[in-house]
Formats: structure tokens, C-alpha cells, sequence
């Protein structure tokens, strides 16, 4: 419904979506080695998240440089680009209340190895850059994320 958005549900469209958000959810090349996607997936689902989109994918230097833009400039993007393209990944979207933080808290801290056990790093993650998986940072990065990765007919 257009021009809605702000009405608190007066206009009668169905303000049980309000809160909603999505995510752009990867698991990283080390997880589908691992074997351990599944395990992952099954995480995101018993925690109540909605899987909207999921696909089997490799990422090339192209896509893997512009999903990190904000990290080009940094001393990791040389090893994260060669990590993020060095094998398959599985690409998601997920939604529910509040995804952003509660994903990332059952994700755990960016470094493996101070991810508390029960999180996905700290049972997956091997250190600061191969951790296994990631998730988007607000609700702007995963529209980006989510149109960088989903667009176009055949996605
Ligand atoms: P996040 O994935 O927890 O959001 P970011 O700071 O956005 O962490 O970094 C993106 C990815 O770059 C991380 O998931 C990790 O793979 C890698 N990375 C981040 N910080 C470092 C670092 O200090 N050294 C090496 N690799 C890093
Ligand atoms: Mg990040």
C-alpha cells in the first residue's frame, strides 16, 4: 500500500509487519567445506527467522569488492577478498522482528575467537577473518546487500 508507511495501521494496512526487517545472511566459503551449513541454516530457523531467498552461489572479485566497499582501504581486504571468492557460499534473506541485531548476536563478534560457544562463530568461526559468516549491519547495508545479490529476473 503506498503512502502508508507512518500511519500506524490507520489507513488499515496490516501494521503486524511493523518491526520487520531483513538481512543478507552469507555463509562463507569455510562453513559449505565444513559441512556445517546445515547446522547453520537450522540456527537461523529454530531462532524463529523467516528464510525469504537462498541460493548456492561463488562470488567473484567483482561482486566480493563491491559488497566490502566500505572495507577497501583497509589492511584485510586483499585475504578477505581472496577468502570471501576462494569457494562456494550460500546467500540468504531472512526476516523477522528486529533481524539486524538478532542475527548478529547469534552470529557472535567479527573475531572467532572470542565468539562465545553457542553463537555460529564461536562454534564454527576459526578466527578474525574466517569466521564463517555474515550478516548485514543495518537496515540500509542490507538493502544494498540484499539488491547486490538478488536482482534481476532469473534470481
Ligand atoms: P563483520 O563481518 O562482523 O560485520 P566487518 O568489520 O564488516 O565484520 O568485516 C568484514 C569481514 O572482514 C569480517 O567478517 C572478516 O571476515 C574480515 N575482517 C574484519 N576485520 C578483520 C581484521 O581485523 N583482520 C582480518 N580480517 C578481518
Ligand atoms: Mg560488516
Amino acid at each position: 500500500m503506498s503512502g502508508c508507511e507512518n500511519c500506524s495501521g490507520s489507513c488499515g494496512h496490516n501494521i503486524n509487519n511493523v518491526g520487520i526487517e531483513r538481512s543478507l545472511i552469507i555463509i562463507k566459503p569455510d562453513g559449505l567445506q565444513a559441512r556445517v551449513a546445515g547446522k547453520i541454516i537450522s540456527k537461523f530457523e529454530d531462532a524463529g527467522f523467516t528464510i525469504e531467498n537462498m541460493k548456492l552461489t561463488k562470488i567473484d572479485e567483482e561482486l566480493a569488492s563491491a559488497h566490502y566497499k566500505d572495507h577497501i582501504k583497509k589492511d584485510f581486504f586483499g585475504p578477505l577478498l581472496r577468502y570471501i571468492t576462494s569457494g562456494p557460499v550460500i546467500i540468504m534473506v531472512i526476516s523477522g522482528e528486529d533481524t539486524i541485531n538478532r542475527a548478529r548476536n547469534l552470529m557472535g563478534p567479527t573475531d572467532s575467537r572470542k565468539a562465545p560457544k553457542g553463537t555460529i562463530r564461536g562454534d564454527f568461526g576459526k578466527d578474525i577473518t574466517i569466521n564463517v559468516i555474515h550478516g548485514s549491519d543495518s537496515t540500509e547495508s542490507a538493502k544494498r546487500e540484499i539488491g547486490l545479490f538478488f536482482s534481476g529476473p532469473d534470481q
